[in-house]
């Protein structure tokens, strides 16, 4: 029985290293240099080729390497009867809750302003938004957005939050689905997207949701490049209905030098590094899962194929 681990552009040799410290029994093959398909029981995938999972007539599982798995769900190829399952840490959770704090203080407190100033020599003083005039919406409270939200709500932020299912997280006013969802928007000036992409939330970011936030509006894109309509957000900066925006994902992967975003003074732009789980830590979830998989026992952090995400 073997391990693969299918990442093009990516150095798998850290996971590699980690994953037979965890075990050294594994027996862990490196895509592309297969060496007996037959054998693949369990695959770790970041962004793996189109039909790149198709072809292992054992395998029984595959993790996404990290907590977004559009990239599994995407792939018709995987059979149905493969689970897929993704990788949750405490560090993931807290380093992304890290990130949008910093985004938002970056923005109340014109950061990127004083930036472009001390190039120039410019000593100009800029009104900073106190945190009771900036409330935070964030899009989606799974893994990711529950953290943030507490992360937020003991700094002091005002802190509202949207899902498909209504929540109960301390300080946090919760709606639910696209009934709210108006409601939601009345109510923020930052609009964070942690959701996922699916055929729902695909284009969510875009002009008319932009119009309905709160003034001053910023929008911070933490989800994934396909949730954002690209020449909206230019619209909506052209036209003030937004201040900015930072983003971390965008549709295209690394982002085209000639890209019109990386001219934008007002657009933060970040190379999808938000939150990382270190190889570690990404090790132990994965043996565990592998160990698991072979046992027929359910895994940690399944995928529901049906919800999408
Ligand atoms: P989860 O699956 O844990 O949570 C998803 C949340 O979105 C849930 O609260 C769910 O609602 C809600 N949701 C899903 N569909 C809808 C919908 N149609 N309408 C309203 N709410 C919806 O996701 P994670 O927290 O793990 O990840 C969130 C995003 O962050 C993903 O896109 C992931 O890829 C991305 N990510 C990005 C990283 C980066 O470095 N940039 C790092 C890690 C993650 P309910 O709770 O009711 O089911
Ligand atoms: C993830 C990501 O999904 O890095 O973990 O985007």
């Amino acid at each position: 029985m073997s391990l693969l681990l299918i990442a093009p552009n990516r150095d798998m040799k850290p996971l590699q290293k980690a994953l037979l410290e965890e075990d050294p029994n594994l027996d862990v093959e490196l895509w592309p240099k297969i060496k007996n398909r037959d054998r693949v029981t369990f695959a770790v995938s970041w962004k793996h080729p189109k039909n790149g999972l198709g072809d292992y007539p054992n395998l029984k599982a595959i993790s996404s390497l990290g907590a977004g798995v559009n990239h599994l769900l995407d792939d018709d190829n995987i059979p149905k009867s493969v689970t897929l399952c993704r990788i949750i840490t405490t560090t993931l959770q807290s380093g992304m809750a890290d990130y949008v704090l910093n985004a938002i203080a970056n923005y109340r407190l014109h950061t990127y302003h004083y930036f472009e100033q001390k190039k120039k020599g410019n000593w100009e003083v800029h009104q900073s938004i106190s945190k009771s005039d900036c409330k935070v919406g964030i899009m989606g409270l799974g893994e990711m957005g529950i953290s943030t939200a507490n992360l937020l709500v003991e700094n002091g932020y005002q802190v509202n939050g949207w899902s498909n299912s209504k929540k109960d997280i301390h300080g946090v006013s919760s709606f639910a689905r696209m009934d709210e969802l108006d409601d939601f928007l009345a109510d923020t000036n930052i609009l964070v997207c942690l959701l996922p992409l699916t055929d729902e939330t695909e284009g969510i970011l875009n002009l008319d949701v932009f119009k309905k936030l709160k003034n001053p509006s910023y929008l911070i894109n933490v989800g994934r490049g396909g949730h954002l309509v690209e020449e909206d957000l230019i619209y909506a900066l052209d036209t003030e209905a937004l201040d900015g925006a930072c983003l971390d994902v965008f549709e295209k992967e690394p982002l085209p030098e000639t890209h019109s975003f990386w001219n934008r003074q007002n657009i933060m732009i970040t190379p999808h590094v938000a939150s990382i789980t270190p190889a570690k830590e990404a090790a132990s979830i994965i043996v565990e899962n592998y160990k698991r998989a072979l046992s027929g026992m359910d895994l940690i952090n399944e995928v529901s194929r049906e919800k999408g995400y």
